[in-house]
């Protein structure tokens, strides 16, 4: 057994310039090993709570009482401990807490620790952590999401939904992917350049013009793919975020940029009418986080040809996607580590979402860090999707990196779940 036996925590900045946590664990091999978290902006409304000093300095946002818990209580706690377990230190980190939503010592705090008590594990038995979290099956590559055009609480433009995704279906590795993706960007931004419009990014890399209408950014993207030598479809297809939680008032959704208020129904047929016209194979957060009649409409209706992905939904949390189950709201998960608190909880919930058909996509956080376990983790699970940004700022390619690092040492096992083959995990297999 090797034991805990330094925990040191300090303030950083996050890709926002945002104060966060970044924890050293010290262990008695003299491993240490390093994690920082992610923050969110459109946070669901039953998100594990993430503690701040809320002082007039650093505009509200510093975490040095949240450090000071860190080596206090925590370090107590946890000094001594074996850090083979990763289920044990996490269960000490929750029964810590006490809390249902890790109000007391904060979700921020809690998941410092527990991402870097297993990457120090990892580093302990010398094997990479994608590894130490998914043994020989770990795998399978993720598509990636790219995340080209940012709107909603991550621009300052007038688009209200908030992510518009490439998904190139078409490659047949990650690093085949990556190309795509990054041919597409570029040529999307000589397009916007040559339409005089900005080509300034957003919160997570993507470019931010002023357009308000949805069916315009979606031309312009269909357009850089062809341009860029790609077949839309075939090679890319098309994944949105609504993020609607943002702009759900009094039972009704408010969209601006189209001139529409309308409820679940509207909005539902509004999505209908884009995916005639576009090969959009994902919608995340189509509807509300306590909209759930309108998102069983919505599954009932669409389910069957396109997932449907809960983030604000779900936020992470098995009891909330047992519901969904039952329910037969969305057919896939988003999955934020930041949003429950816990590397174990995290594969608690991915877990209950494979057993029962729910796609997975891991997922990063609008306001991020150099840390890079969501790369390892989408592998280590074989979630076969990950979303974390666009093609441009570092805090985005960092994570991309990590992938390629991980498909070269995979070598021949490495598995990149295309179109055409039986890993495919996108269009779910939903029954009625
Ligand atoms: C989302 C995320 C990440 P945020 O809504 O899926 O893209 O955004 O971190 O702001 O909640
Ligand atoms: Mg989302």
């Amino acid at each position: 057994m090797t034991a805990i036996t330094g925990i040191k925590a300090r303030q950083i900045f996050d890709s926002r310039g945002n104060p966060t946590i970044e924890v050293d664990v010290q262990l008695e091999s003299g491993v240490l090993a390093k994690a920082s978290v992610p923050s969110g902006a459109s946070t669901g409304r039953y998100e594990a709570v993430e503690k701040r000093d809320k002082e007039k300095k650093f505009g509200g946002k510093s975490v040095f009482s949240v450090i000071d818990m860190i080596h206090g209580e925590i370090f107590d706690v946890l000094c001594g401990v074996s850090i083979e377990s990763q289920e044990t230190i996490d269960k000490l980190l929750i029964q810590l807490d006490g809390t249902d939503n890790k109000s007391r010592l904060g979700a921020n705090a809690i998941l410092a620790v527990s991402l870097a008590c297993a990457k120090a594990a990892a580093a302990d038995k010398k094997i990479a952590l994608y590894k130490y979290l998914g043994g020989l099956n770990a795998c399978m590559m993720p598509i990636p999401f790219v995340n080209i055009i940012n709107g909603g609480a991550h621009a300052d433009n007038k688009l209200d939904f908030q992510e518009f995704m490439i998904v190139p279906v078409g490659a047949f590795s990650f690093s085949n992917a990556l190309q795509m993706a990054q041919e597409t960007f570029h040529m999307l931004k000589q397009l916007l350049k040559n339409k005089s419009l900005s080509t300034m990014v957003g919160d997570e890399g993507g470019f931010a013009p002023l357009i308000s209408d949805p069916k315009m950014v979606l031309d312009f993207i269909c357009q850089a793919i062809e341009k860029a030598g790609y077949k839309i479809g075939d090679d890319i297809a098309l994944a949105l975020d609504i993020a609607a939680s943002e702009f759900y008032h009094d039972n009704k959704y408010l969209v601006k940029g189209i001139n529409r208020v309308t409820d679940a129904n509207g909005l539902i047929q509004y999505y209908q009418e884009l995916c005639q016209s576009y090969p959009i194979i994902s919608i995340e957060d189509g509807l509300a986080e306590d909209d759930w009649n309108g998102w069983k409409l919505m599954t009932k209706s669409m389910g069957e040809n396109t997932q449907l992905v809960g983030d604000d939904l779900f936020v992470t949390n098995s009891r909330k996607l047992e519901r969904g189950i039952q329910e037969k709201a969305a057919n896939a998960i988003l999955i934020k580590p930041n949003q429950v608190g816990t590397l174990s909880e995290t594969l608690d919930v991915i877990r209950l979402a494979q057993k029962t058909g729910y796609r997975t996509i891991i997922s990063h956080r609008s306001g991020e860090t150099e840390d890079t376990t969501i790369a390892d983790l989408a592998v280590a699970v074989n979630a076969g999707q990950i979303k974390t940004g666009s093609m441009s700022r570092t805090d985005r390619l960092a994570k991309y990196n990590q992938l390629l690092r991980i498909e070269e040492s995979l070598g021949k096992l490495a598995i990149y779940p295309n179109k055409k083959n039986l890993f495919f995990p996108v269009i779910p297999r939903y029954s009625k």
